[in-house]
């Protein structure tokens, strides 16, 4: 297959206009080409400019001020919650919690749901093949409270074995929290499966959606997950705002997070009353223009159509592991395309992932290399290291072709 052969549902060319840093050069010469979007993804013109007009319009705290300007931040940053909450049709707005991003959200459900949920041989349920965000905030929490951490296994192929689950959940297990989506492999986790298992033993389940909100469509009452975290950066937002969605149950009997302002109803000098949903969980001024970028992102998102982006993204991934798996020495890690959304890792036999990505990044090809914070999922795939390309919807086929003839220049340079 060659690249003018790919058939995408989306016009991607067209949606490369609405984004300014994909018009520039890597350096003098040397056209950029962007391959590193599961670290995070670039932002279209619709999302600068509102947070430009937000601060050159109608910059103000919000849910304080009496004053006009006060009163349109106040709409506006609410009304991002409104968006989120239908692009990932929550039951309420009151499920939408403003974070910093994936990150945050998981350490709020492990530090509030899980210090009052989790005690002494109670079981946490996660995977070999988390980000380390979906691991440390678990471990601390054992540690705390003198839980037992287990964890399905990830198969050499980049697949989690389902084969034990029924054990695995067998016991005082509290908590299941697995990612959608890897972001080392792009393997396509099958969720729905696990939530109705768990649910069946009586866990809870926490959903790390940040490799899956951008990618795919994401139904939160479909899937039942009792939380769903994710970050606005990986998904055309601003950085330093995400998502905690929570079960409304759920969320009104857990104890807030951070104390300060916002979050409470009345202070007293020896206690406090706490806030009604979602602000019992927003300490402090928010992120006001990061959740405006982000209320925009999804609309620009759900204008272009999950369904499509998604597979546009295969295609992609499809070729470029066609590509990939010509060049001599290469081992591509992960399943096969059709279980894969937007991801190809992999490594040369004689060159390092480092030495690769710096060799790439000389021909303009942005790709990322190393453990990318899942150093238990590296172990069981036997390689300290990868090197990782990953798709968006604003790239093309023609790009592939880039990636694989640096590789190839990059073997050359290297003899191998
Ligand atoms: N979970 C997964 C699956 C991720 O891929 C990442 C970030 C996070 C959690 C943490 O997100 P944050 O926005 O809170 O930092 N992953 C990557 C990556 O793969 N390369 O750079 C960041």
């Amino acid at each position: 297959m060659c690249s003018s052969e790919i058939q995408s549902p989306l016009d991607a060319e067209a949606i490369r206009a609405d984004f300014p840093v994909l018009g520039r050069e890597a350096r003098p010469g040397v056209p950029l080409v962007y391959l590193d979007n599961a670290a995070t993804s670039q932002k279209p013109r619709p999302v600068i400019e509102a947070i430009e007009h937000f601060y050159s319009h109608y910059n103000a705290n919000v849910h304080r001020g009496i004053h006009a300007l006060s009163e349109e931040a106040t709409i506006a940053y609410e009304g991002a919650r409104d968006k989120i909450a239908a692009f990932i049709n929550a039951s309420s707005r009151k499920e939408v919690i403003f974070t910093r991003g994936t990150t945050e959200g998981i350490n709020l459900v492990a530090s509030t749901w899980g210090r009052a949920n989790i005690g002494p041989g109670d079981v946490i349920l996660t995977t070999q093949m988390e980000h380390h965000s979906n691991l440390v905030p678990w471990q601390l929490l054992a540690q705390e409270k003198g839980a037992e951490l287990r964890f399905i296994p990830a198969t050499q192929e980049g697949e989690l074995d389902l084969s034990g689950l029924d054990d695995l959940l067998d016991g005082p297990v509290k908590i299941v929290a697995v990612m959608h989506v890897s972001n080392v492999l792009g393997t396509i986790n099958p969720i729905k499966q696990i939530i109705d298992k768990a649910h069946q033993a009586g866990a809870v389940v926490l959903i790390d959606g940040a490799q899956s909100v951008p990618h795919m469509p994401i139904d939160v009452q479909e899937l039942g997950m009792d939380f769903l975290a994710f970050s606005g950066h990986k998904m055309l937002g601003p950085t330093g705002i995400g998502v905690l969605y929570g079960r409304r149950e759920l969320l009104e009997e857990m104890p807030p997070y951070m104390g300060g302002g916002d979050m409470i109803r009345r202070v007293e000098l020896s206690h406090s009353e706490w806030n009604e949903l979602p602000w019992k969980f927003e300490a402090g001024t928010p992120n006001i223009a990061g959740g405006i970028g982000l209320g925009v992102a999804v609309e620009y998102l759900s204008r272009i159509g999950m369904e499509k982006i998604l597979a546009h993204e295969q295609e992609l991934t499809a070729y470029a592991l066609e590509r990939l798996s010509e060049v001599p020495g290469l081992k591509v890690y992960g399943p096969p395309a059709e279980k894969k959304c937007g991801v190809a890792s992999f490594c040369i036999e004689g060159l390092h992932p480092h030495d690769m990505a710096q060799l790439l990044d000389a021909e303009g090809v942005a790709v990322r290399a190393g453990h990318h914070c899942a150093q238990p999922l590296h172990m069981v795939l036997g390689a300290p290291a990868t090197t990782r390309a990953s798709f968006y919807l604003y790239n093309l086929p023609g790009e592939v072709d880039a990636l694989i003839e640096a590789i190839y220049k990059a073997k050359a340079r290297f003899s191998l």
